[in-house]
């Protein structure tokens, strides 16, 4: 129990720990490695983890965290699907002394209803790929075309406010349209269309900017399928760094990407163990890299690297 462990201080100890997973489903390939990591990470340190897919849906989630909460996990973990209404549920967690961590997303609530939350900085990831754009376009004048995240995920919120930032003092840059895709390859493929037959078939659209790579791909289909060429006569940027992205990239089909690690339970993890260990409260955000990649930067090779991540 966590109570052994603080007498006896040792993380090694963890094992046989219960920690609850409340995922929110497998709506990218980002998502699904970031699963598998969590397994593959439970399983090496000896946890027990209790999975809940919530299929996109909060009241899953809460239902998951209730329930977890009934059988006294010793941790949860959270991928919180939209950035409101866990103020209750959080508060129950803590009223039985039961440690939450947030991972990849972001909640509104008050920082001490959980431990720590995991994740990059999202807003700055917007920044990076409007950034990019900015110096690759230059001078000329640059309709883009936007596929948003999750409506109201602290992603989509956060991707569209960084991007903006970066573009806005360009008045050569204007988003044009801008419309969710649900972080699903799916969507982006079917919001691209509307977006291609809108924009004179696609020929009025200078950049796609997509929230995540799974939604860029899509969108990547709908180009060709249009008879433009992804990449050149439409150009791409998106954020994740997943395997199929890379492939994109050194194909010529998308532009550049903004890399996200899948492995936010390590971190997670670690929090716990210190916690369990002795109390240890870590900083209230654990922040995670986030890295430019372009046609530039060896995408084949990338692919390679990433490939058996779990992807
Ligand atoms: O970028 C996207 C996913 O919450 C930051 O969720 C995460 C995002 C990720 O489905 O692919």
């Amino acid at each position: 129990s966590a109570a052994m462990l603080a007498m006896t201080g040792t993380a090694a100890l963890a094992e046989g720990e219960t920690v609850g997973f409340s995922q929110i489903g497998s709506e990218s390939g980002w998502r699904a490695a970031e699963t598998t990591l969590t397994r593959l990470q439970a399983e090496e340190r000896g946890y027990r983890l209790q999975f809940s897919d919530a299929q996109q849906r909060q009241e899953n989630q809460i239902a998951a965290i209730r329930s977890f909460i009934a059988q006294g996990v010793d941790a949860i973990l959270l991928a919180p699907v939209v950035a409101t209404g866990w103020d209750s549920v959080l508060q129950e967690a803590k009223e039985a002394e039961i440690p939450v961590v947030l991972l990849d997303r972001q909640v509104d609530s008050s920082e001490d209803l959980y431990l720590t939350a995991v994740g990059s900085n999202l807003v700055h990831e917007g920044e990076v790929a409007g950034e990019w754009l900015a110096a690759e376009v230059g001078e000329r004048d640059c309709r883009i075309v936007e596929l948003q995240g999750t409506t109201g995920s602290s992603p989509a919120i956060d991707r569209k406010a960084g991007f903006e930032n970066a573009i806005a003092a360009h008045e050569n840059l204007t988003i044009v349209r801008s419309q969710t895709g649900d972080f699903t390859r799916a969507q982006g493929k079917e919001v691209m269309e509307s977006f291609l037959q809108a924009e004179n078939g696609g020929r009025d659209i200078c950049a796609l900017y997509a929230h995540n790579d799974d939604m860029a791909v899509g969108a990547i289909q709908a180009i060709k399928e249009a008879g433009l060429k992804p990449g050149e006569d439409i150009l791409i940027v998106s954020i994740d760094g997943v395997p199929d992205i890379f492939q994109a990239m050194a194909a010529g089909e998308a532009n550049a990407t903004v890399e996200l690690t899948p492995n936010m339970a390590g971190p997670a993890f670690d929090a716990l163990e210190a916690f369990w260990a002795d109390g240890t409260l870590s900083e209230k955000f654990i922040q995670t890299e986030s890295k430019l990649f372009t046609q530039a930067d060896d995408p084949a090779g990338e692919y390679e690297a990433r490939k058996d991540l779990g992807y």
